[in-house]
């Protein structure tokens, strides 16, 4: 183009100009996978101040920015190209917006002027993504990169946090944008950024209830860890004198060491002691908290019409979605708890926790001799109790479907609040966590990170190791190996009269798998043999990957309500 150079300096290229609107609003880190199509962003990127994190397949690029959203209450972005590279994406914007988790992908399209002529890799990205996601947008022209880039982040981060999806076709990013229009608000680049406080009406009505109340009891969700209302929340469980249950994605809500602390609720992770306080509840409380299947037992405990119900959440869809409400707080967490102790001022509860503790004894007596057994195969408490004794309380951890997710869940006890565990609850795709493990690192280089997988799981993630290898990321990956969809075949076990089918597979030996790959690896099939592996494989401070041959599923003791009963 032959303009004169002020008016070339004033103009940005569309890639350019996207780049700079990730800057702007903080955004320090991109995961993702090259294309054809994504050559001229590509080309931007390399010029800009943005670390770009190439990934080996952009399914792990979305569970990245993922996790590294979950880790650092910022957004995460991931990108990838036309056609496969969308198809690809989707699953962990699936997750991320179900999880109210803030990530933006960006794929990059065929051109608008080869639309409709059966060119390569053409997809409907605006229909295909519309779905998976808070808010999504296809760019048809460059001029619009600014302010469709300014919408994503504010529907991302305002209200329920969620998922957006940007296409970003190949001319749009070769076309000029105008540098005054390339402006955003950095402070939409972290979630929740726009709190909003409930009815003072309905925070009257609360308060009433909660001094009437004979057994409250809280069930916090993610809403509280999103929020950052663990302050709050602590202050109010002790006025209260309050049992604070949780649901999985709820874990870092409390500090599990506490007297007020139940533990995980629900048909996953949850055991008849945490449910037992639940049903004790006179008034519920939920936090942040969807009441979904899993953390409600399919929504038998609570029982509707059993407990009065306090349901504090941010989305105006969720209170009484489930359950008859009593007081339902719409608001920002933080605010709604803030608010509920300012009205009930200097009054106290007088509550007896003492059933709570006995509760968790019983729960954690029967768990700790499993975990001492020196049976082989090893059984999934000796790998959950080793992992807690050597860990330091601010360790993350990430836990994939399958064995890891009820038994961390129900038995590793957090020393600490805030995100240090999470698991994608929200589809529960195998594969998640190695991927998401990463995103967790790069957000907290500073605490060892953890991904504890199935080897179901691993079949669906292990390309991803050559990432923490070519990175130098001293991740320590845990593969519960044995050769089974365990999860699957404790169902036919318990609901087909052990009717098995088609869910066992071969043994493999995921360390020789790793070592080819350059991790430094450990096959354990020896109890005795499990706490020097670990120890060695944690301290390495580099990518190591500890495959344990356990005790499969469906003849485990596992900590979910289906196989119990
Ligand atoms: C992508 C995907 N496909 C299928 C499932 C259904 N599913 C849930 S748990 C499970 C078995 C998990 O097997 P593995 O990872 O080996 O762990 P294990 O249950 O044996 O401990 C399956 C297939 C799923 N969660 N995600």
């Amino acid at each position: 183009m032959n303009q004169p150079t002020e008016i070339r300096a004033a103009t940005l290229t569309g890639a350019q100009a996207v780049v700079e609107m990730l800057r702007v609003h903080g955004v320090e880190i991109v995961f993702g996978l090259c294309g054809d199509t994504s050559l001229p962003l590509y080309d931007a990127l390399r010029d800009s101040t943005l670390r770009h994190i190439l990934t080996r397949d952009e399914r792990h690029a979305a569970y990245m920015a993922d996790g590294y959203a979950r880790m650092t209450g910022r957004i995460g972005v991931c990108e990838g190209p036309s056609g496969g590279g969308a198809t690809y994406i989707l699953p962990g914007l699936a997750e991320a917006n179900e999880s109210s988790i803030p990530v933006l992908a960006i794929n990059t399209d065929i051109s608008v002027a080869s639309r409709g002529r059966y060119t390569l890799t053409e997809l409907d990205q605006r229909t295909l993504m519309r779905p998976v996601t808070k808010w999504n947008a296809v760019l048809d022209r460059a001029a619009d990169i600014p302010r469709v880039f300014r919408q994503a982040f504010d529907a991302m981060t305002t209200g329920r946090p969620g998922a957006a999806h940007i296409a970003l076709p190949f001319d749009v990013q070769n076309a000029p944008v105008d540098a005054v229009d390339v402006w955003g608000d950095p402070s939409l680049g972290v979630y929740p950024s726009r709190r909003g406080a409930p009815d003072p009406e309905m925070v009257t009505l609360a308060a009433k209830l909660l001094r009437n109340a004979r057994a409250p009891v809280f069930i916090c969700g993610g809403g509280v860890v999103i929020a950052g209302a663990e302050a709050e929340l602590a202050e109010l469980a002790e006025k209260l004198a309050a049992p604070v249950a949780t649901t999985i994605s709820g874990k870092g809500s409390i500090d599990e060491r506490c007297a007020h602390a139940v533990g995980v609720v629900g048909s996953n992770g949850g055991t008849p002691e945490t449910r037992a306080v639940v049903d004790d509840a006179d008034v519920i409380i939920f936090v942040g908290c969807r009441a979904g299947s899993v953390t409600t037992e399919r929504w038998r405990h609570p029982a509707p019409g059993e407990a009065r119900i306090i349901h504090i959440d941010v989305d105006p869809a969720v209170p009484g979605r489930n359950y008859p409400v009593d007081v339902p707080l719409i608001a920002d967490a933080k605010l709604a708890l803030r608010a509920l102790l300012e009205e009930l001022g200097d009054w106290q509860r007088e509550g007896d926790l003492s059933p709570v503790e006995a509760r968790k004894r019983a729960k954690f007596e029967r768990f700790e001799a499993l975990a001492r057994s020196d049976e082989t195969p090893i059984r999934p408490e000796r790998v959950v109790a080793e992992l807690a004794r050597q860990l330091d309380a601010d360790a993350t951890l990430v836990a994939d479907p399958g064995t890891p997710c009820p038994y961390f869940s129900a038995y590793y006890v957090l020393r600490g609040t805030g995100r240090r565990y999470f698991s994608n609850r929200a589809h529960g795709a195998l594969g998640y966590a190695l991927a998401a493990s990463v995103g967790a690192h790069l957000a907290r280089p500073n605490v060892k990170t953890v991904a504890v997988m199935g080897d179901g799981s691993f079949g669906m993630c292990a390309g991803e190791l050559e990432t923490l290898v070519r990175l130098k990321l001293p991740i320590t990956a845990i593969v519960i190996s044995n050769a089974t969809y365990g999860w699957i075949k404790a169902g036919q076990r318990g609901g087909y009269g052990q009717r098995y089918f088609s869910v066992d597979f071969g043994t493999t030996d995921h360390a020789a798998v790793a070592r080819a790959f350059g991790v430094r690896s450990w096959r354990v099939t020896e109890p005795r043999a499990l706490a020097p592996a670990l120890k060695e494989a944690l301290a390495a401070g580099e990518p190591t990957l500890v495959d344990i041959v356990c005790q499969p599923l469906h003849e485990a003791k596992a900590p979910v309500s289906e196989w119990v009963a």
